[in-house]
């Protein structure tokens, strides 16, 4: 039985694939789509998303870190707040829908509720994390840290490529908006594209994380001797570059030989870059994952010691640092078998997923019990320009939302 052979017409609201296009043409770095932690294009996001909130009956609030919040206030000042949403700002050259998806999911199901009339026993807060991708400052997390008061000293000590602190870009952003009221977070909610293959493979729209995996991100700094090309016996070279290569195939041999380890290079930068100069500088990051954290401690340190071994036996200096190193997350059990409840009612069943992706209910886990909504993308591609997910499992997704925060509103208090 497919998807629509079960009762009730879906119906798409067209602000689905509009908002979403929109929101994808906000970038700091056109023609492609990046947006950074407090950069202009993300403010240029945030405008237009404070503008949908609003028009949904929220209340609209931003905080010292930039993060936007729609509120629903319950009546009762003395009680919890639901949290539901997802970040705003992107990879490089992103796809529309990492991040946007789930706050405009999100926007919509709190304007159903809204629009229902439900009685909320609990405050709902709808909210754009301000940076979860990293980007600008090599960690994660950022904005949602800060949303639950987990933002340390170590986090806002981190520079970003100008030399401008964490701490500093947080003290110089002004928010435009009061600050937002005390709250007590009983519960998140998060809905995600899946960034993976399982549910296009399985024919079906949602799944359901049970958990997401930790991540260990390094940064790896190669220092050797720069030359003439031309004049430097191959014997006499301390050669950054073919040090850090070798380090770069053996991060890759090494993950191979793990069951469920994925590591990954992604950015690796020259000192002087120049045809005819020898590389005296390098730099590349490392980024480890696995859902069990004394596996990814355990490959981390093996891999940290090997790098090490074989750069200085190139006579090379090396340091590494870690930016990050964020625990596996666990959902809890009792909102995933809410949430999976409500998928099955709407599809044939509901596949549990671990996501390979980091996601700020990570953050929002060292708080309060969290869950989150799979949504079936493309080839299971994102962290790309053709990432895609139909608007036909976008609003199935913004059903099962709505449906998930009037239920748990009284499921927190029943
Ligand atoms: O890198 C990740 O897992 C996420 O997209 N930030
Ligand atoms: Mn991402
Ligand atoms: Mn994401």
């Amino acid at each position: 039985m497919g998807l629509f052979d079960l009762p009730g017409k879906l119906s798409v609201d067209p602000r689905i694939s509009s908002w979403l296009a929109e929101l994808g043409t906000i970038t700091d770095e056109p023609p492609g789509l990046t947006r950074t932690f407090l950069s202009p294009a993300l403010e240029r996001a945030k405008q237009l998303v404070a503008g949908w909130m609003h028009d949904a009956g929220l209340r609209v609030h931003e905080d010292q870190a930039g993060n936007l919040i729609g509120r629903l206030d319950c009546g009762n000042a003395a009680a919890g707040t639901l949290a539901c949403g997802s970040h705003l700002d992107s990879v490089r050259n992103a796809g529309n829908f990492d991040g946007p998806m789930g706050v405009v999911a999100g926007i919509l199901a709190a304007e159903r509720v809204r629009a229902s009339g439900a009685v909320l026993p609990c405050h709902l807060e709808i909210v754009a994390f301000a940076d979860e991708e990293g980007v600008r400052f090599q960690t994660t997390y950022l904005g949602s840290r800060y949303y639950v008061d987990h933002l340390g000293e170590a986090e806002r000590a981190f520079a970003d490529a100008a030399g401008i602190t964490v701490g500093a870009a947080i003290a110089a952003h002004v928010p435009n908006f009061p600050p937002p009221p005390a709250r007590h977070l009983i519960g998140y909610v998060e809905a995600h594209i899946e960034q993976g293959p399982i549910l296009e493979a399985e024919g079906l729209a949602l799944g359901v994380v049970t958990a997401i995996a930790g991540q260990t991100r390094a940064r790896i700094l190669v220092a050797g001797k720069a030359g003439h090309a031309g004049t430097t016996p191959m014997g006499m070279r301390r050669d950054a570059l073919t040090g850090a290569a070798e380090c770069v195939l053996l991060v890759e041999n090494m993950a191979r030989r793990v069951d469920g380890l994925v590591a990954t290079v992604g950015q690796l930068e020259m000192s002087t870059p120049a045809s005819n100069v020898i590389s005296g500088g390098v730099q590349f990051t490392i980024d480890i994952r696995h859902a069990e954290n004394a596996t990814r401690q355990r490959f981390s340190r093996e891999l940290f010691a090997e790098i090490e071994k074989r750069l200085h036996a190139r006579d090379l200096e090396v340091r590494i640092e870690i930016p990050l190193a964020a625990p596996a997350a666990k959902c809890a059990p009792k909102l995933c078998g809410q949430l999976a409840e409500i998928v099955e009612r709407h599809q044939v069943r509901c596949p549990r997923l671990v996501s390979g992706a980091g996601h700020d209910a990570v953050a929002l886990a060292e708080v309060t019990d969290v869950t989150m909504l799979f949504v079936r993308c493309r080839d299971g591609l994102s962290h790309h320009p053709d990432e895609f997910a139909s608007a036909e499992d976008i609003a199935l997704a913004v059903d099962v939302l709505a449906e998930f925060l009037t239920g748990f509103s009284s499921a927190a208090h029943g």
